[in-house]
């Protein structure tokens, strides 16, 4: 298990590589150009540009989250094989500069969704919590209006004002699309690009929607154990892959997630983990990474990975916001508990090799 924190890049992020390269066991800073929007060229002298910054600080470029992946896509117009070119000219380009493995997700309209951004908890720290009533009793345009408003200046991947000003247009052309539909346009997408991918050897890897369950009426297609298994035939190539991440698949409760990893393991190329707390209410509240602090029991995880000897990328995903910091980090992706999350998960990695190796 290789591991790796996310960095939203130069001048964008208050966490700087210097920060990172002191967190214990990171080898790698999982980046993306986030001012590009799905569809957009994505230029060398750019992508060259973040390599060289991570070469100079020592840390690995091998993982990049994400590549957005463009509307006309997902929804199967005409337009698609335009955007899909230009996607595989990103491959071809990534793969100049060392990049392994590219974490995209195929979520109609939302990207993750929450209720709360800075959610204050009983200890005072405060997470992303997810109110699942608000949802079901909401209009699209009033979580937007929450998300964004909770987001204040910071930019926030899947909620790009720009695309989200045409909301009821997006919901438009989305009515008539089924889950049926939308394996058909990725099986489309993956067709095209998986051969490129081979040559180049980078590897896909498909997030799971976040949460696990349609909202809004829109279909989502990466949610439980037969829905990844449904995808990684689509296409049936080491090369298209999943990144598993405990945080999206964890709130639907009948997600046994050790056993999705001991079954799906050789087509995992990068693990997001962390932690949820699901009530009896169908709310949920990220928490700590620890086992005990959430309904994912992330010992288990853990073993799961070691077990099948998992040599792939990992990041802690999301943490809480400690210590003051919620004025300044950007929702979920504040310094301290990500980094106490990475203490945690490789002190269960190390003791369990350490118990292989006596
Ligand atoms: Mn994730």
């Amino acid at each position: 298990m290789k591991m790796t924190w996310r960095w939203y890049g130069e001048g964008n992020d208050d966490i700087t590589l210097d920060h990172i390269r002191q967190i214990p066991g990171v080898m790698g800073a999982v980046w993306s150009l986030h001012d590009k929007v799905a569809g957009e060229v994505w230029e060398m002298e750019r992508i060259q540009e973040v390599a060289d910054q991570l070469a100079a600080k020592g840390l690995s470029p091998a993982v990049v989250e994400s590549v957005n992946v463009h509307d006309d896509i997902k929804m199967g117009l005409p337009s698609r094989d335009k955007y899909i070119d230009i996607y595989i000219d990103t491959i071809r380009k990534l793969s100049k500069v060392g990049v392994e493995v590219i974490c995209y997700n195929f979520m109609p309209v939302f990207d993750w969704t929450r209720t709360d951004l800075y959610k204050e908890t009983k200890d005072g720290s405060n997470a992303l919590f997810y109110e699942k009533k608000l949802v079901e009793g909401a209009s699209p345009q009033s979580i937007v209006d929450r998300i964004l408003e909770g987001a204040g200046e910071k930019t926030m991947p899947g909620w790009e004002p720009e695309r989200l000003a045409h909301l009821e247009k997006l919901f438009d052309d989305y009515s008539g699309i089924s889950e049926d539909m939308l394996f058909d346009n990725l099986k489309y997408f993956l067709e095209r690009i998986i051969p490129v991918c081979q040559e180049e050897d980078i590897k896909m890897a498909i997030h799971p929607d976040d949460p696990p369950w349609p909202i809004f009426g829109l279909p989502r297609i990466i949610r439980s154990r037969d829905h990844i298994e449904k995808f990684l035939k689509l296409v049936d190539s080491p090369y298209n892959g999943l990144t598993l991440c405990t945080g999206s698949l964890g709130p639907n409760l009948s997600n046994n997630i050790p056993a999705i990893i001991r079954e799906f393991g050789d087509r995992i190329h990068f693990a997001h983990i962390r932690n949820v707390k699901v009530f009896e209410n169908g709310d949920f509240i990220e928490t700590s990474h620890r086992a005990c602090d959430g309904s994912v029991d992330i010992v288990e995880v853990v073993k799961a990975y070691h077990e099948i000897g998992f040599e792939g990328y990992a990041r802690p995903d999301h943490g809480r916001h400690l210590w003051g910091e919620e004025k300044n980090c950007r929702p979920g992706y504040g310094l301290y508990d990500r980094a106490l999350g990475v203490m945690y998960l490789l002190g269960i990695w190390d003791t369990l090799e350490k118990e292989k190796n006596k």
